[in-house]
């Protein structure tokens, strides 16, 4: 069968998980800011025991030609696909952040890399990190306690981390909230459902709440709406 078909421009295939809520927060703050651009939320199945049966799954032959990767959440602009979560900001920041609100210039050397280091942190650290963490406790048919322990621990750090950069800053880049924290955001927000508890992490805690407080993010979290 065929991909579903939608006459927006954008077309974000998601699930309202940790990385499919960072795309739909930021589409809907670009929304805020500059009413664009228009969008459709399809919500998949990423359950495997759909794999096959289910037309919206993330394992569907059409999806794979959009994402071949299988996994939420990608885009497709105007037909273009885009997959991987940091890359889907940094398209959509080139696409419709014409000011620069939420995304650094890529001429302006230091600021853009200095937003690519704290995505790269969070997409190559917190991400697979935190994954794995929730995998061993939440998923894993056996207990084992030494993956616990090391994918928590983990975390943990990479908390840590995020705590001493924002000892003096309000956000993770020096110009104010942007794609880096939306990304790092839909990971930490869900600490604690691993009793990775954020009281440890007072500035993380702050910032979290401050993100999940913008009238954008709180709408991103229920796209896409349950069916
Ligand atoms: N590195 C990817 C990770 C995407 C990912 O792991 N998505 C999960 C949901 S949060 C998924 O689709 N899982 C389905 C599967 O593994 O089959 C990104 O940042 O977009």
């Amino acid at each position: 069968m065929a991909a579903p078909t939608s006459n927006k421009p954008v077309i974000l295939y998601s699930e309202t998980t940790p990385n499919g809520i960072v795309v739909s927060a930021y589409l809907e703050e670009l929304k805020d800011k500059y009413g664009a651009p228009d969008y459709e939320a399809i919500k998949l199945s990423i359950r495997d025991a759909d794999i096959g049966k289910v037309h919206l799954q993330v394992k569907s032959p059409w999806f794979l030609e959009i994402n071949p990767n299988g996994r939420i959440p990608a885009i497709t602009h105007n037909g273009f696909p885009v997959f991987e979560t940091s890359a889907i900001l940094l398209y959509l920041s080139q696409q419709f952040d014409k000011d620069h609100v939420f995304s650094r210039d890529v001429n302006d050397v230091q600021a853009y890399s200095q937003e690519l280091q704290w995505l790269f942190f969070a997409h190559g650290g917190i991400g697979p990190m935190q994954g794995q963490a929730g995998h061993f406790i939440r998923a894993a048919p056996e207990k084992i306690p030494y993956g616990i322990k090391r994918y928590s621990d983990e975390t943990k750090r990479l908390y840590g981390v995020l705590e001493s950069r924002l000892k003096n800053r309000e956000y993770l880049l020096d110009n104010g909230f942007g794609i880096a924290d939306i990304k790092a955001w839909g990971w930490v927000r869900s600490g604690p459902r691993l009793s990775i508890e954020l009281d440890e992490f007072p500035k993380v805690k702050a910032w979290v709440e401050k993100i999940e407080n913008r009238p954008a993010v709180q709408r991103g979290l229920n796209i896409p709406a349950s069916n």
